[in-house]
């Protein structure tokens, strides 16, 4: 089994928009061996020239654990290359069989470099806002185990942020919509999220700190989706309306 010989797989398939067979199919690998292939995937991008924006959590929902049959917290990094305009587009053609999924994000105000207790996480942020993740498995048809889906960057590929909110909003138990072509077609609570995203985030930093990732000023957290995902296609508007946050959108094209 070598690290970047299976990082590379998953990057290329991320590249080139075409799937690949679970890697623990043909290999034997821990879940400590899966984070050093996806840390080794995202230094891949760094050196294309891609920037580290921040970090998401997933399987945060029982809804998504159910979902995908996977049922432990995950932790992925979030680069530049996947960020999407609010109201703006992406090509479906950089995708191979994409997912979205309404999420809450948390902005980061003070670098965080070890585990945070929940009390300590309020000064280290500076908003919170709507959010909508594209997720987009590199494996056939979107089957993963767990250490499978940590190798492949917990299927991240796309984000799309809303306006800014002040972080005292309480986030405990807003209404969550997944909107597709003026359609509900998922409807839930941050509830949902581990009770409170914040805990989301806490569980980021005790993650971020045993993977030995900094999470810096400035950059995202995404505390994972409080819905299952709902497949995309070429032509669809899709919109996340969070209750007292507003919404966040963006077309395929
Ligand atoms: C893995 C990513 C899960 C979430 O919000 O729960 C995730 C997947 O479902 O492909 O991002
Ligand atoms: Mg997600």
């Amino acid at each position: 089994m070598n690290i970047k010989h299976l990082a590379k797989k998953v990057d290329n398939a991320a590249a080139n928009a075409s799937p690949i067979a679970q890697l623990t199919k043909a290999n034997d690998f821990s879940i400590d061996d899966a984070y050093a292939i996806q840390r080794a995937s995202i230094e891949r991008r760094l050196s294309r020239g891609e920037e580290f924006i921040g970090v998401k959590m997933g399987f945060t929902s029982k809804a998504k654990m159910e979902q995908m049959g996977v049922h432990d917290l995950i932790f992925g990094v979030l680069t530049s290359e996947m960020s999407i305009d609010n109201g703006g587009q992406v090509a479906f053609s950089k995708f191979i069989h994409p997912r979205a999924e309404p999420e809450i994000a948390f902005r980061i105000s003070e670098t965080i470099d070890s585990e945070l207790s929940l009390q300590s996480l309020s000064g280290h942020v500076d908003g919170i806002a709507p959010a909508i993740e594209i997720i987009d498995s590199r494996y056939e048809n979107f089957k993963f185990n767990l250490e499978d889906v940590l190798a492949d960057n917990c299927s991240s590929s796309g984000l799309v942020i809303g306006d800014w909110s002040r972080p005292e909003i309480d986030v405990d138990d807003l209404k969550m919509e997944l909107v597709i072509n003026g359609q509900v077609r998922q409807l839930g609570n941050s509830r949902a999220i581990l009770e409170d995203p914040w805990a989301a985030l806490q569980h980021a930093t005790r993650l971020a700190s045993k993977y030995g990732w900094t999470i810096p000023k400035g950059s995202i957290v995404l505390a994972g989706a409080a819905t299952p995902a709902e497949f995309l296609a070429k032509g669809d508007e899709v919109k996340v309306i969070v209750e007292s946050l507003g919404e966040a959108s963006f077309s395929v094209t």
